[in-house]
């Protein structure tokens, strides 16, 4: 049977990495904004394909608040949460409390299940550009990477880059946008700048999340989440309305 697992898995495996050598959107990271962006995208039929470094799905939510396997979210901002299943529970202050696990894996299914694709254990480690304009992605083996092995990297195309890798904003620096780093908590102000900060940084390009707040320098929040979906979402809109004019 090895004789027939061996093709079957290169043959589907390359099938599945060139389908994502084109896309209409790149969306890099998996944390809750990427997943959030791409589920959006992929609801309105926009070819989405998410590109992670780790081999799991849910960033920094899946870690919950210090590893305690819970996160908050403000009732107003739960809509993505709801919307994909996940089991919501009543706490002070009209926050609502989760489980982060639960949150990730359904916001990953709902983007699957939307059509996204999701590729893991593959880094972003330069952009495409072409007269000002981001293209896409650079992207290799994470574990190339970390064995700091030189191998040349592979590219992958897309109309529109969103970089929602979180505190690092690694594809916007790689791109040459300053990046501040992110301000001190103040978690109910950080939930409205990090939406606030959602925005189209370089053409072609896109910072949604936590990035979003570190290019500005704007103030953490804690395992707070809706901020994170929000921004996602209002990142998806704002490609979808590029895409369609
Ligand atoms: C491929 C990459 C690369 C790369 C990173 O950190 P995330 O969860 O980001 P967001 O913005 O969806 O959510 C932020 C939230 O988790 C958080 O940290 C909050 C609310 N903090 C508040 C506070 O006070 O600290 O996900 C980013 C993902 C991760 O899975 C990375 O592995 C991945 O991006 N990633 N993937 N190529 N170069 N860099
Ligand atoms: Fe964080």
């Amino acid at each position: 049977m090895e004789r027939e697992i061996t093709p079957i898995v290169l043959r589907e495996g390359y099938e599945f990495i060139n389908d994502c050598s084109e896309s209409d959107v790149i969306v890099v990271g998996a944390g809750p904004a990427g997943l959030t962006c791409a589920y959006e995208l992929a609801k309105s039929d926009v070819d989405v394909t998410i590109v992670e470094r780790k081999l799991y799905v849910g960033g920094g939510m899946t870690g919950g608040g210090m590893l305690f396997p819970a996160g908050v979210i403000m009732e107003e901002t739960a809509e993505v949460l709801e919307e994909v299943g996940v089991e919501l529970r009543p706490a002070e202050a009209g926050l609502l409390a989760f489980n982060p696990v639960e949150a990730a894996i359904k916001l990953a299914n709902a983007a699957l299940e939307a059509g996204a694709r999701i590729l893991v254990g593959i880094e972003v480690e330069d952009v495409i550009e072409r007269r000002g304009r981001v293209c896409g992605v650079v992207v290799n083996w994470t574990a190339v990477k970390a064995a700091n092995m030189h191998v040349d990297p592979l590219a992958l195309e897309a109309e529109y880059t969103v970089d929602a890798t979180g505190h690092e904003a690694a594809v916007c620096k790689l791109a040459g946008i300053e990046v501040k780093g992110e301000g001190p908590m103040w978690a109910e102000r950080g939930e409205e700048l990090v939406v606030k900060h959602t925005q189209e940084v370089k053409p072609g390009l896109f910072v949604a999340g936590m990035a979003a707040s570190a290019v500005k320098g704007a103030y953490r929040m804690g395992p707070i989440f809706g901020g994170m979906l929000e921004s996602g979402k209002k990142a998806a809109e704002e490609i979808l309305e590029r895409l369609t004019e």
